[in-house]
Protein backbone atom coordinates (compact mmCIF):
# COMPACT_ATOMS: atom_id res chain seq x y z
CA UNK A 1 0.00 0.00 0.00
CA UNK A 2 0.91 3.34 -1.08
CA UNK A 3 2.29 5.23 2.37
CA UNK A 4 2.20 9.31 2.94
CA UNK A 5 6.01 10.25 2.45
CA UNK A 6 7.66 12.51 5.59
CA UNK A 7 7.14 15.60 2.85
CA UNK A 8 3.66 14.51 2.67
CA UNK A 9 3.10 14.79 6.27
CA UNK A 10 4.98 18.23 6.49
CA UNK A 11 2.32 19.28 4.06
CA UNK A 12 -0.84 18.18 5.75
CA UNK A 13 0.47 19.70 9.68
CA UNK A 14 0.55 22.97 7.51
CA UNK A 15 -2.95 22.78 6.24
CA UNK A 16 -5.24 25.27 7.97
CA UNK A 17 -8.94 25.44 7.51
CA UNK A 18 -11.36 28.61 8.25
CA UNK A 19 -14.54 28.07 10.53
CA UNK A 20 -17.48 29.70 9.70
CA UNK A 21 -18.84 31.58 13.14
CA UNK A 22 -22.28 30.79 12.06
CA UNK A 23 -21.83 26.79 11.54
CA UNK A 24 -21.73 26.97 15.46
CA UNK A 25 -25.47 28.86 15.43
CA UNK A 26 -28.78 26.75 14.55
CA UNK A 27 -29.78 27.06 11.34
CA UNK A 28 -32.37 24.97 9.36
CA UNK A 29 -34.58 24.93 6.13
CA UNK A 30 -37.23 27.57 5.57
CA UNK A 31 -39.63 25.06 6.72
CA UNK A 32 -38.24 24.67 9.87
CA UNK A 33 -35.19 25.55 12.24
CA UNK A 34 -34.26 23.18 14.59
CA UNK A 35 -32.38 23.94 17.93
CA UNK A 36 -29.76 22.33 19.40
CA UNK A 37 -28.56 22.13 22.91
CA UNK A 38 -25.71 24.33 23.91
CA UNK A 39 -26.19 26.95 21.00
CA UNK A 40 -24.09 29.78 21.37
CA UNK A 41 -25.43 32.98 22.61
CA UNK A 42 -22.77 35.24 21.37
CA UNK A 43 -19.91 35.72 18.75
CA UNK A 44 -17.89 35.02 21.71
CA UNK A 45 -19.65 31.51 22.46
CA UNK A 46 -19.05 30.91 18.85
CA UNK A 47 -15.53 31.43 18.82
CA UNK A 48 -15.05 29.05 22.10
CA UNK A 49 -16.58 26.25 19.97
CA UNK A 50 -14.43 26.49 16.95
CA UNK A 51 -11.91 26.35 19.30
CA UNK A 52 -12.71 23.01 20.31
CA UNK A 53 -12.52 22.40 17.32
CA UNK A 54 -8.77 23.47 16.55
CA UNK A 55 -7.86 21.70 19.78
CA UNK A 56 -9.40 18.32 18.70
CA UNK A 57 -7.56 18.47 15.02
CA UNK A 58 -4.68 21.15 14.84
CA UNK A 59 -6.43 21.77 11.46
CA UNK A 60 -9.31 25.06 11.88
CA UNK A 61 -7.09 27.71 13.37
CA UNK A 62 -9.08 30.81 12.18
CA UNK A 63 -12.97 31.66 12.33
CA UNK A 64 -14.36 33.38 9.92
CA UNK A 65 -17.20 36.64 10.91
CA UNK A 66 -20.72 37.06 9.14
CA UNK A 67 -21.65 41.03 9.67
CA UNK A 68 -23.98 41.64 10.88
CA UNK A 69 -24.75 38.15 12.91
CA UNK A 70 -21.25 38.62 14.54
CA UNK A 71 -22.09 42.32 15.60
CA UNK A 72 -20.11 43.14 18.74
CA UNK A 73 -18.96 46.10 20.63
CA UNK A 74 -15.32 45.37 20.88
CA UNK A 75 -14.00 43.79 17.90
CA UNK A 76 -10.64 44.32 19.85
CA UNK A 77 -12.04 41.88 22.85
CA UNK A 78 -13.39 39.44 20.10
CA UNK A 79 -9.89 39.21 18.31
CA UNK A 80 -7.97 38.85 22.15
CA UNK A 81 -10.79 35.92 23.08
CA UNK A 82 -10.27 34.38 19.85
CA UNK A 83 -6.61 34.50 20.78
CA UNK A 84 -6.17 33.70 24.11
CA UNK A 85 -8.30 30.15 22.79
CA UNK A 86 -5.79 29.79 20.51
CA UNK A 87 -7.50 30.62 17.35
CA UNK A 88 -7.22 34.21 15.17
CA UNK A 89 -10.56 36.23 13.44
CA UNK A 90 -10.13 35.73 9.31
CA UNK A 91 -12.51 36.65 7.02
CA UNK A 92 -15.43 39.02 7.48
CA UNK A 93 -18.65 38.47 5.70
CA UNK A 94 -20.72 41.11 4.34
CA UNK A 95 -24.28 40.73 4.44
CA UNK A 96 -26.86 42.60 1.95
CA UNK A 97 -29.18 39.57 2.02
CA UNK A 98 -31.45 40.20 4.75
CA UNK A 99 -32.38 44.04 4.70
CA UNK A 100 -35.76 44.75 3.72
CA UNK A 101 -33.95 47.61 1.87
CA UNK A 102 -32.62 44.71 -0.57
CA UNK A 103 -35.51 43.19 -1.72
CA UNK A 104 -34.13 44.63 -5.46
CA UNK A 105 -30.30 44.65 -5.07
CA UNK A 106 -27.97 46.30 -3.35
CA UNK A 107 -24.16 46.98 -5.39
CA UNK A 108 -26.38 46.48 -8.56
CA UNK A 109 -29.37 48.62 -7.20
CA UNK A 110 -30.77 51.55 -9.70
CA UNK A 111 -31.47 53.62 -6.54
CA UNK A 112 -28.44 55.37 -5.63
CA UNK A 113 -29.72 55.38 -2.09
CA UNK A 114 -29.68 51.55 -1.67
CA UNK A 115 -26.34 51.19 -3.75
CA UNK A 116 -24.47 54.18 -0.90
CA UNK A 117 -26.40 51.96 1.77
CA UNK A 118 -24.73 48.78 0.49
CA UNK A 119 -21.48 50.21 -0.09
CA UNK A 120 -21.28 51.39 3.30
CA UNK A 121 -21.66 48.37 4.83
CA UNK A 122 -19.22 46.97 3.05
CA UNK A 123 -16.99 50.10 4.39
CA UNK A 124 -17.84 49.26 7.85
CA UNK A 125 -16.84 45.54 7.39
CA UNK A 126 -13.37 46.89 6.57
CA UNK A 127 -13.25 49.28 9.48
CA UNK A 128 -14.17 45.22 11.44
CA UNK A 129 -11.04 44.20 9.40
CA UNK A 130 -8.92 46.70 10.48
CA UNK A 131 -9.77 46.03 14.65
CA UNK A 132 -9.79 42.17 14.13
CA UNK A 133 -6.79 42.01 12.37
CA UNK A 134 -8.48 40.35 8.99
CA UNK A 135 -7.18 40.08 5.13
CA UNK A 136 -10.62 39.19 3.29
CA UNK A 137 -13.57 40.68 2.76
CA UNK A 138 -15.79 38.06 1.36
CA UNK A 139 -18.66 39.40 -0.57
CA UNK A 140 -21.47 37.28 -1.94
CA UNK A 141 -24.18 39.32 -3.72
CA UNK A 142 -27.84 37.83 -3.18
CA UNK A 143 -28.67 39.83 -6.20
CA UNK A 144 -30.47 39.40 -9.12
CA UNK A 145 -34.01 38.81 -11.36
CA UNK A 146 -36.72 36.73 -11.67
CA UNK A 147 -37.99 37.81 -14.78
CA UNK A 148 -37.00 38.28 -18.05
CA UNK A 149 -37.49 42.01 -18.53
CA UNK A 150 -37.43 42.79 -14.93
CA UNK A 151 -33.82 44.57 -14.77
CA UNK A 152 -31.19 45.94 -17.43
CA UNK A 153 -28.61 42.79 -16.59
CA UNK A 154 -25.85 44.95 -18.09
CA UNK A 155 -26.74 47.94 -16.36
CA UNK A 156 -26.60 46.36 -13.04
CA UNK A 157 -22.85 44.85 -14.26
CA UNK A 158 -21.79 48.19 -14.49
CA UNK A 159 -23.03 49.67 -11.35
CA UNK A 160 -21.69 46.24 -9.27
CA UNK A 161 -17.82 47.25 -10.42
CA UNK A 162 -18.68 50.99 -10.14
CA UNK A 163 -19.32 49.69 -6.50
CA UNK A 164 -16.87 47.27 -6.20
CA UNK A 165 -14.33 49.73 -6.97
CA UNK A 166 -15.53 52.34 -3.83
CA UNK A 167 -15.00 49.71 -1.66
CA UNK A 168 -12.08 48.11 -3.30
CA UNK A 169 -10.02 51.64 -2.58
CA UNK A 170 -11.14 51.59 1.01
CA UNK A 171 -8.86 48.53 1.15
CA UNK A 172 -5.64 48.43 2.99
CA UNK A 173 -2.38 47.41 1.40
CA UNK A 174 -2.76 44.01 2.99
CA UNK A 175 -6.26 43.45 2.91
CA UNK A 176 -8.01 41.66 -0.22
CA UNK A 177 -11.55 41.40 -2.00
CA UNK A 178 -12.80 38.11 -2.77
CA UNK A 179 -15.96 37.85 -4.76
CA UNK A 180 -17.79 35.01 -4.33
CA UNK A 181 -20.21 33.33 -7.44
CA UNK A 182 -23.48 31.64 -7.12
CA UNK A 183 -25.69 30.05 -10.16
CA UNK A 184 -29.07 31.00 -8.64
CA UNK A 185 -30.92 31.78 -5.58
CA UNK A 186 -32.28 33.89 -4.14
CA UNK A 187 -33.17 35.28 -7.55
CA UNK A 188 -34.17 32.84 -10.24
CA UNK A 189 -33.77 33.76 -13.62
CA UNK A 190 -30.60 36.07 -13.51
CA UNK A 191 -28.36 36.43 -11.13
CA UNK A 192 -25.49 39.68 -11.09
CA UNK A 193 -22.00 37.36 -10.32
CA UNK A 194 -23.97 33.57 -11.49
CA UNK A 195 -20.67 31.96 -12.09
CA UNK A 196 -16.62 32.10 -11.78
CA UNK A 197 -16.29 33.83 -15.56
CA UNK A 198 -18.47 37.05 -14.32
CA UNK A 199 -16.49 37.30 -11.21
CA UNK A 200 -13.13 36.86 -12.50
CA UNK A 201 -14.21 39.60 -15.06
CA UNK A 202 -15.61 41.67 -11.78
CA UNK A 203 -12.29 41.29 -10.13
CA UNK A 204 -9.79 41.70 -12.45
CA UNK A 205 -11.23 44.94 -13.21
CA UNK A 206 -10.30 45.86 -10.02
CA UNK A 207 -6.83 45.39 -9.50
CA UNK A 208 -4.44 42.65 -7.66
CA UNK A 209 -5.90 42.72 -4.10
CA UNK A 210 -9.44 41.10 -5.46
CA UNK A 211 -9.55 37.76 -6.10
CA UNK A 212 -12.35 34.72 -7.02
CA UNK A 213 -14.53 32.83 -4.13
CA UNK A 214 -15.59 29.70 -5.12
CA UNK A 215 -18.72 27.83 -3.14
CA UNK A 216 -18.22 24.59 -3.86
CA UNK A 217 -21.98 24.33 -3.66
CA UNK A 218 -22.76 27.04 -5.96
CA UNK A 219 -22.63 25.26 -9.24
CA UNK A 220 -25.38 23.26 -11.46
CA UNK A 221 -25.21 19.61 -10.89
CA UNK A 222 -22.62 17.90 -12.90
CA UNK A 223 -20.21 20.95 -13.20
CA UNK A 224 -16.87 20.26 -13.23
CA UNK A 225 -15.64 22.16 -10.30
CA UNK A 226 -11.71 20.86 -10.40
CA UNK A 227 -11.71 22.49 -13.81
CA UNK A 228 -12.74 25.68 -12.51
CA UNK A 229 -10.28 25.26 -9.98
CA UNK A 230 -7.40 24.67 -12.22
CA UNK A 231 -8.37 27.60 -14.09
CA UNK A 232 -8.01 30.09 -11.11
CA UNK A 233 -5.30 28.89 -9.85
CA UNK A 234 -3.47 29.01 -13.68
CA UNK A 235 -4.66 32.91 -13.84
CA UNK A 236 -3.39 33.25 -9.94
CA UNK A 237 -7.15 34.36 -9.15
CA UNK A 238 -8.32 31.88 -6.58
CA UNK A 239 -8.68 33.67 -3.51
CA UNK A 240 -10.66 30.95 -1.33
CA UNK A 241 -12.65 28.15 -1.28
CA UNK A 242 -15.78 28.33 0.82
CA UNK A 243 -16.16 24.34 1.12
CA UNK A 244 -19.54 22.49 1.84
CA UNK A 245 -21.56 19.31 -0.18
CA UNK A 246 -24.77 19.44 -2.05
CA UNK A 247 -26.89 16.73 -3.39
CA UNK A 248 -29.27 19.07 -4.83
CA UNK A 249 -28.97 22.85 -4.37
CA UNK A 250 -27.22 25.43 -1.90
CA UNK A 251 -27.15 22.68 0.78
CA UNK A 252 -24.45 23.04 2.74
CA UNK A 253 -23.82 20.10 4.36
CA UNK A 254 -20.88 18.65 5.74
CA UNK A 255 -17.76 19.06 3.24
CA UNK A 256 -16.79 15.39 1.65
CA UNK A 257 -20.02 14.11 2.73
CA UNK A 258 -22.22 13.61 -0.74
CA UNK A 259 -19.22 13.12 -2.91
CA UNK A 260 -15.87 12.66 -1.05
CA UNK A 261 -14.39 11.28 -4.69
CA UNK A 262 -15.45 15.22 -5.96
CA UNK A 263 -13.88 16.77 -3.15
CA UNK A 264 -10.60 14.53 -3.52
CA UNK A 265 -10.54 15.54 -7.49
CA UNK A 266 -10.41 19.03 -5.95
CA UNK A 267 -7.76 19.26 -3.54
CA UNK A 268 -5.99 17.28 -6.54
CA UNK A 269 -6.02 20.29 -8.72
CA UNK A 270 -5.23 22.68 -5.58
CA UNK A 271 -1.95 20.16 -5.13
CA UNK A 272 -1.44 20.45 -8.59
CA UNK A 273 -1.85 24.31 -9.25
CA UNK A 274 0.30 25.02 -5.92
CA UNK A 275 -2.87 26.03 -3.85
CA UNK A 276 -2.05 23.30 -0.92
CA UNK A 277 -0.73 25.71 2.03
CA UNK A 278 -0.37 28.50 0.03
CA UNK A 279 -0.98 31.84 1.71
CA UNK A 280 -3.24 33.45 -1.42
CA UNK A 281 -5.60 30.56 -1.20
CA UNK A 282 -8.13 30.34 2.17
CA UNK A 283 -9.32 27.04 2.67
CA UNK A 284 -13.22 28.36 4.19
CA UNK A 285 -16.14 26.07 5.13
CA UNK A 286 -19.45 27.71 4.81
CA UNK A 287 -21.85 24.93 5.96
CA UNK A 288 -24.37 24.79 9.09
CA UNK A 289 -25.57 21.96 11.00
CA UNK A 290 -29.66 21.74 10.74
CA UNK A 291 -29.74 18.47 12.48
CA UNK A 292 -26.47 17.10 14.14
CA UNK A 293 -24.65 18.81 16.96
CA UNK A 294 -22.79 21.37 15.39
CA UNK A 295 -18.95 20.83 17.15
CA UNK A 296 -18.82 17.03 16.03
CA UNK A 297 -19.82 18.14 12.46
CA UNK A 298 -17.38 20.80 11.85
CA UNK A 299 -14.95 18.41 13.21
CA UNK A 300 -15.72 15.53 10.68
CA UNK A 301 -15.53 18.34 8.38
CA UNK A 302 -12.11 19.30 9.00
CA UNK A 303 -11.30 15.60 8.71
CA UNK A 304 -12.48 15.07 5.46
CA UNK A 305 -10.55 18.19 4.20
CA UNK A 306 -7.54 16.48 5.71
CA UNK A 307 -8.47 13.05 4.46
CA UNK A 308 -9.01 13.85 1.09
CA UNK A 309 -6.01 15.98 0.89
CA UNK A 310 -3.76 13.64 1.96
CA UNK A 311 -5.00 10.70 -0.98
CA UNK A 312 -5.04 13.67 -3.48
CA UNK A 313 -0.77 13.58 -2.04
CA UNK A 314 -0.51 10.17 -2.69
CA UNK A 315 -1.00 10.46 -6.47
CA UNK A 316 1.80 9.26 -8.47
CA UNK A 317 2.53 12.43 -10.53
CA UNK A 318 5.57 10.56 -12.18
CA UNK A 319 3.66 7.55 -12.87
CA UNK A 320 0.70 9.86 -14.05
CA UNK A 321 2.31 12.04 -16.87
CA UNK A 322 4.11 9.27 -18.32
CA UNK A 323 0.63 7.54 -18.85
CA UNK A 324 -0.44 10.07 -19.81
CA UNK A 325 2.59 11.07 -22.46
CA UNK A 326 1.99 7.20 -23.84
CA UNK A 327 -2.23 7.83 -24.24
CA UNK A 328 -2.79 5.04 -22.18
CA UNK A 329 -5.86 6.02 -20.42
CA UNK A 330 -6.49 3.46 -18.14
CA UNK A 331 -3.60 2.86 -16.74
CA UNK A 332 -3.61 7.10 -16.16
CA UNK A 333 -6.78 6.63 -14.96
CA UNK A 334 -5.76 3.55 -12.22
CA UNK A 335 -3.28 5.82 -10.67
CA UNK A 336 -5.74 8.46 -9.84
CA UNK A 337 -8.16 6.08 -8.50
CA UNK A 338 -5.38 3.77 -6.55
CA UNK A 339 -4.45 7.52 -4.26
CA UNK A 340 -8.33 7.56 -4.08
CA UNK A 341 -8.80 4.12 -2.96
CA UNK A 342 -6.13 4.42 -0.14
CA UNK A 343 -7.14 4.64 3.33
CA UNK A 344 -4.55 7.00 5.19
CA UNK A 345 -6.70 7.15 8.09
CA UNK A 346 -4.21 4.81 10.07
CA UNK A 347 -1.60 7.32 9.15
CA UNK A 348 -3.29 10.05 9.78
CA UNK A 349 -4.06 8.35 13.48
CA UNK A 350 -0.32 8.18 14.11
CA UNK A 351 0.27 11.51 12.71
CA UNK A 352 -2.09 12.86 15.58
CA UNK A 353 -0.96 10.72 17.95
CA UNK A 354 2.96 12.11 17.00
CA UNK A 355 1.85 15.69 17.73
CA UNK A 356 0.14 14.92 21.10
CA UNK A 357 -3.41 14.89 20.20
CA UNK A 358 -6.54 11.90 20.49
CA UNK A 359 -6.14 9.50 17.44
CA UNK A 360 -9.65 9.65 17.11
CA UNK A 361 -10.79 13.01 17.86
CA UNK A 362 -14.36 13.13 17.72
CA UNK A 363 -14.43 10.38 20.16
CA UNK A 364 -11.88 12.37 22.06
CA UNK A 365 -14.60 15.38 22.14
CA UNK A 366 -17.54 13.27 22.81
CA UNK A 367 -15.45 12.25 26.10
CA UNK A 368 -14.56 15.20 26.93
CA UNK A 369 -17.62 16.98 28.32
CA UNK A 370 -17.63 20.01 26.69
CA UNK A 371 -20.89 19.60 24.78
CA UNK A 372 -22.81 18.10 28.38
CA UNK A 373 -21.19 21.67 29.72
CA UNK A 374 -22.82 23.86 27.22
CA UNK A 375 -25.79 22.42 26.79
CA UNK A 376 -26.42 22.95 30.68
CA UNK A 377 -24.98 25.95 30.52
CA UNK A 378 -26.09 27.96 27.72
CA UNK A 379 -29.66 28.48 27.27
CA UNK A 380 -31.55 30.28 24.70
CA UNK A 381 -28.61 30.16 21.74
CA UNK A 382 -29.11 32.70 18.42
CA UNK A 383 -29.24 31.26 15.11
CA UNK A 384 -27.36 31.02 12.69
CA UNK A 385 -27.92 34.24 11.90
CA UNK A 386 -30.40 33.53 9.36
CA UNK A 387 -33.13 35.06 11.77
CA UNK A 388 -31.13 36.94 14.57
C1 LIG B 1 -24.63 32.15 -0.02
C2 LIG B 1 -23.49 31.80 0.89
C3 LIG B 1 -22.58 32.99 1.14
C4 LIG B 1 -23.14 33.51 2.43
C5 LIG B 1 -23.36 32.21 3.16
C6 LIG B 1 -24.12 32.26 4.44
O1 LIG B 1 -25.36 31.03 -0.38
O2 LIG B 1 -22.78 30.71 0.40
O3 LIG B 1 -21.25 32.59 1.30
O4 LIG B 1 -22.30 34.40 3.08
O5 LIG B 1 -23.99 31.42 2.18
MN1 LIG C 1 -20.63 30.62 0.52
MN1 LIG D 1 -24.11 29.18 -0.33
Amino acid sequence: MTALSTEHLSALAQQSVELPSWAFGNSGTRFRVFATPGTPRDPFEKIADAAQVHAYTRLAPVVALHIPWDRVESYDALRRHAEDLGVTLGTVNSNTFQDEDYKFGALAHHDARIRRKAIDHHLECIDIMDETGSRDLKIWLAEGSNYPGQNDMRDRQDRLQDSLQQIYARLGDEQRLVLEYKFFEPAFYHTDVPDWGTSYAQVSALGEKAMVCLDTGHHAPGTNIEFIVMQLLRLGKLGSFDFNSRFYADDDLIVGAADPFQLFRILAEVIRGGGLNNPDVAFMLDQCHNIEDKIPGQIRSVLNVQEMTARALLIDREALTAAQDANDVLAANAVVMDAFYTDVRPQLAAWREERGLAADPMAAYLASGYQQRIAEERVGGVQAGWGA
